[in-house]
């Protein structure tokens, strides 16, 4: 390698875009594709799918949509090694109240035959319902401070998934999410959206937005920047997934990037959700979820979403954040 050769890969190597503090310590993963004897399941066809929509990305990992799955064969899969699952939940200030219907949607349609641990950050303990859990669930409280503005609340949550993921987490669950809480559960959310890093397309970019008109951050003082030119989709904050490692890696990088403007006096134009499209553009999901896995009660289904497994509620934002504003 000559010497301009060796420069470039350094420099190369400096613009790296990746978890500072990367954790390299092994959790657990999908080691087999085995299912028990005697499934009885539809056969597998090679010639017909969904072809309305795009099921495969350029880094060749799966889209997910209803029709690329079959529910039976997935869940026989990933329930052979009976995953701690973890769901990281943020209900500070009046978005407690969004608690009772999202853990009971989930009960009836989150993962249902697995092991479910709700992690609940709030700031008001005695708001947490006591919701009637099935076999293997639980719910875990967490206190957080209560905030001024709702902003703190979105960014706080990479710094306390980080924190709580270090001193308790880590030691609970193989696989976690992270979910915004104002939403409910309509179908089946199941194995299928399990993946070393799983992250969902935003309904309102997916298909007809040039990715120059994404609403990545765009100033190239913040460490959220991406520029015009680069880019592969717009991800949704609200729903993500991932073994916990991988998790931990994007929490902490979110969380420390974010701290890093902070100290700048830049606050990114999406929050966290902008600084988690810089990590998943340069860390590429090993799995893309379809908008069916956050849609929006403000929108119509298309013919596309096939399937609506989440759905955000419309909310009062002046009643519901502290200061307001959308
Ligand atoms: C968008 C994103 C959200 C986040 C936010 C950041 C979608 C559908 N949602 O949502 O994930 O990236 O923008 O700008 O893309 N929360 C509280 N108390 C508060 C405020 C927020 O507990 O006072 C929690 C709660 O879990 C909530 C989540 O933070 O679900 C996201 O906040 P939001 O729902 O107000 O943000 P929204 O809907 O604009």
């Amino acid at each position: 390698m000559c010497f301009d050769d060796m420069e470039l890969t350094m420099e190369k190597q400096t613009n790296v875009v990746e978890a500072k503090h990367r954790s390299n310590k092994v959790s657990w993963s999908i080691e087999n594709l085995s299912i028990p004897n005697g499934l009885i399941y539809p056969q597998p066809s090679t010639q017909k799918g969904r072809t309305d929509v795009n099921c495969v990305t350029n880094w060749n990992v799966p889209l997910v949509w209803e029709g690329t799955f079959d529910p039976i064969v997935i869940d026989a899969i990933y329930k052979k090694t009976n995953p701690r699952v973890g769901v990281m939940i943020f209900a500070v200030g009046k978005y407690t109240g969004f608690l009772k219907g999202f853990l009971e949607t989930g009960e009836k349609h989150f993962l249902t035959d697995f092991r479910v641990t709700y992690y609940i950050f709030t700031d008001n303990e005695k708001e947490v319902p006591a919701i009637a859990l099935g076999k293997g669930r639980k719910i875990t409280v967490l206190p957080v401070p209560s905030a001024k503005r709702w902003q703190e609340v979105v960014f706080g949550r990479m710094k306390w998934a980080t924190i709580t993921i270090d001193k308790q987490i880590r030691n609970e669950a193989d696989y976690l999410f992270l979910m915004d809480v104002d939403s409910l559960f309509h179908n089946r959310i199941g194995a299928e959206s399990f993946s070393r890093l799983s992250a969902v397309l935003h309904r309102g970019y997916y298909k007809n937005t040039e990715r120059a008109n994404f609403p990545y951050e765009r100033h190239p003082e913040s460490r959220a920047y991406i520029p015009v030119g680069e880019g592969d989709y717009y991800y949704t904050a609200a729903v993500l997934g991932g073994y916990l490692e991988d998790i931990y890696n994007l929490v902490r990088y979110c969380y420390e990037q974010s701290e890093e403007d902070s100290k700048n006096k830049i606050e990114a134009v999406w929050q966290e959700e902008s600084h988690l499209n810089k990590y998943l553009l340069y860390n590429k999901p090993t799995k893309v979820l379809s908008p069916e896995y956050l849609w929006s009660d403000y929108d119509a289904v298309p013919a596309d979403i096939k399937v609506v497994r989440i759905s955000q509620l419309k909310k009062n934002y002046a009643e519901v954040r502290p200061n307001g504003g959308h």
